[in-house]
């Protein structure tokens, strides 16, 4: 479950929030004809709407499912449906991100969710999949809090609620079955694999198993026997107990020490010269085994690791070096950000913004990307993967895949 299904391609690129429809139309007018493998979505399934007095639609409601439905603010189901057809149909795959760790945090009882299912966060009771207090971990975990305190602790960062989010216990067969045909059911409409979040919370026992007992993928689009790629989302720069290296006889694993990295060297605070043997030799994970990328969803806002060294649209020129240097080196599996625009709000280093969701309408409808004479995005949709120096070296990755650095100097 480590070989992508690619067929146009060798790069994937995250179309963070947007909506099927504007990624099928995208895969037809773009990513086909630029050679791109696949995209990475948005959690497709249903989660919770968190309208707060100051926080309103924030893109991390969509990590807080409250049930397996395929509907969310990119989409009903037939929406999906006819994104993974197009995009199948121009050679693009699709990977959902598989929120399967938890459930949502706590919210009041009548707290709405996108598709209309109801939950007691309190109680534990999801009716839409169904889950009740039986299927989570409380019993599991030892902290006050019931949340992960310590992160120096495996069995708590695995059995304990991260940030609060009500805590899956995949150690249960109903469980497993739970999440097992929530994935199926992707794969029945012609998915390539998907990213599964928050795997470090997780014991890769349970994730063999779950995996292990999907169907393969489906024929329409793929050879017999194929099987979805995995890969796993597990932050790891060192100084905890819980590795990458733990879940890599289970799927790729998101090698986080890279994009760090790279961001020290490009900003000049390492010599670009280090780079030669930039790979195992940095003690990254087994290249057959890593998924890799500059910034992401999460540390592009001061989420998840790697703090102000990271690199992001913010920085263009850097992030244009770095992405390319990417491209032309061959380590790893690569994912392009492609990102939205918000107004940041740093006090004190941290972006009190940090929530803000995807660009709307006053009803809090995504709106689409619309795009200049020059193939830009406008507005606010960044829109890095149509940056001319980012898509030609997509293509350079494309043609030059297989093919080793014949010389560096
Ligand atoms: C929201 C609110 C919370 C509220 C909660 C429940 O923000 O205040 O309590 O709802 O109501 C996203 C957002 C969260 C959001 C959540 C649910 O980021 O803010 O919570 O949706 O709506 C850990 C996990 C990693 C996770 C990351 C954010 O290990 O899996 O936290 N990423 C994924 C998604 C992410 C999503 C979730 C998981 C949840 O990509 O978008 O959350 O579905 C250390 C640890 C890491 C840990 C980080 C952050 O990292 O190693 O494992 O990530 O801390 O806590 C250096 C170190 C690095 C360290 C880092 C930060 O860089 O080298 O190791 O510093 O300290």
């Amino acid at each position: 479950q480590w070989d992508a299904n690619v067929v146009n391609g060798q790069v994937i690129v995250h179309l963070f929030e947007w909506k099927w429809e504007d990624i099928a139309k995208e895969c037809e007018n773009f990513l086909g004809p630029k050679g791109f493998g696949g995209v990475q979505t948005s959690p497709p399934n249903e989660y919770v709407v968190a309208m707060q007095d100051v926080v309103k639609r924030p893109w991390w409601e969509r990590y807080q499912p409250v049930s397996y439905k395929i509907v969310s603010r990119s989409g009903d189901e037939n929406a999906f449906r006819d994104m993974v057809q197009r995009c199948n149909a121009v050679g693009v795959r699709i990977y959902p991100d598989a929120v399967i760790n938890h459930m949502t945090g706590g919210w009041p009882w009548g707290t709405p969710s996108v598709g209309g299912s109801s939950f007691n966060s309190g109680s534990e009771d999801y009716p839409g999949v169904p889950y009740s207090a039986w299927d989570f971990n409380d019993g599991n975990c030892y902290t006050g809090s019931g949340s992960i305190e310590n992160y120096q602790d495996a069995t708590q960062v695995r059995n304990c609620k991260l940030v609060g989010l009500n805590d899956l216990n995949h150690s249960k067969v109903y469980v497993r079955q739970k999440i097992q045909e929530y994935l199926n059911h992707l794969i029945d409409i012609g998915v390539a694999g998907f990213r599964v979040d928050a795997c470090k919370h997780m014991w890769p026992g349970d994730l063999q198993t779950i995996f292990s007992g999907l169907k393969n993928l489906n024929t329409d689009y793929f050879p017999p026997g194929s099987r979805a790629m995995i890969f796993q989302e597990v932050i790891d720069q060192g100084g905890e107990p819980i590795t990458a290296n733990e879940y890599t006889g289970i799927g790729r694993v998101t090698e986080f020490k890279y994009g760090l990295k790279l961001g020290i060297a490009f900003r000049g605070n390492d010599k670009l010269m280090y780079l030669k043997n930039f790979g195992e030799g940095w003690g990254f994970l087994d290249r057959a085994y890593s998924l890799v990328f500059v910034d992401n969803h999460d540390n592009q806002r001061g989420h998840g690791g790697g703090g102000d060294q990271i690199l992001t649209f913010r920085v263009p020129r850097l992030y244009k070096m770095a992405t390319a240097f990417k491209l032309a080196w061959p380590y790893g599996f690569t994912r392009i950000m492609s990102s939205y625009n918000w107004p940041q709000d740093i006090q004190n280093g941290h972006d009190n913004n940090d929530w803000i969701g995807p660009p709307h309408d006053s009803n809090y409808n995504i709106i689409s990307p619309t795009f200049g004479a020059d193939g830009a995005c406008r507005g606010d949709w960044v829109c890095e993967h149509r940056w001319r120096q980012i898509y030609n070296m997509v293509m350079f990755r494309k043609v030059t895949h297989g093919e080793w650095l014949p010389k560096w100097s």
